[in-house]
């Protein structure tokens, strides 16, 4: 038996991508301090670590799918804060931006972490955010460093096939 697992240790050469909302930005800045610090505490040079600031939630597909295709970045960590609100709304952006990440990885073969906190209230989230339930941005960064190792692990597809 062969068990495979990332190790929690950036690569030398690993370029990470953040990408950050800015609606909810109280939230989501939290969000982003714990993702630099994971980042940096498992190993990531600074230099190697961008930042990328998305209006909203809703937008962050297109981003991360744009950071993807340029082959520039081993993974991109996505950071949002979606709060319920008087009306639907919130659920389409949810919604949109859980297919959209998830489509960015699964098509590009590039890592795409979803960081997006989907709360009924703003307490639920500044909680995910660093307070009461840890820092969902330093799971997400930690995620992102597991994934590049491990990716880098797992066999590649034959080239006859
Ligand atoms: N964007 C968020 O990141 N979180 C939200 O809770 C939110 N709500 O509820 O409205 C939100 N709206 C903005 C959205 O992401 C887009 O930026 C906007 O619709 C323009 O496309």
């Amino acid at each position: 038996m062969k068990t495979y697992q990332g190790k929690l240790v950036a690569p030398a050469r690993a370029r990470f991508a953040v990408v950050t909302s800015r609606f909810n930005e109280f939230v989501t800045s939290r969000l982003l301090a714990g993702a630099l610090d994971a980042l940096s505490r498992h190993g990531a040079d600074e230099a190697n670590v961008d930042v990328i600031w998305s209006p909203g939630t809703f937008e962050i597909p297109l981003i991360a799918r744009k950071l993807v295709d340029s082959g520039r970045w081993a993974a991109v960590v996505c950071l949002g804060a979606v709060i319920r609100g008087g009306t639907d709304h919130h659920r389409y952006i949810a919604s949109e931006a859980a297919k959209g990440v998830a489509l960015a990885g699964i098509q590009s073969g590039v890592p795409c972490i979803f960081g997006i906190l989907t709360c009924d209230t703003i307490e639920q989230a500044i909680e995910r955010a660093g307070a009461k339930s840890g820092n969902k941005g330093a799971e997400a960064a930690r995620s992102a460093v597991e994934m590049v190792n491990l990716l880098a692990q797992l066999p590649s597809r034959r080239k006859d096939k």
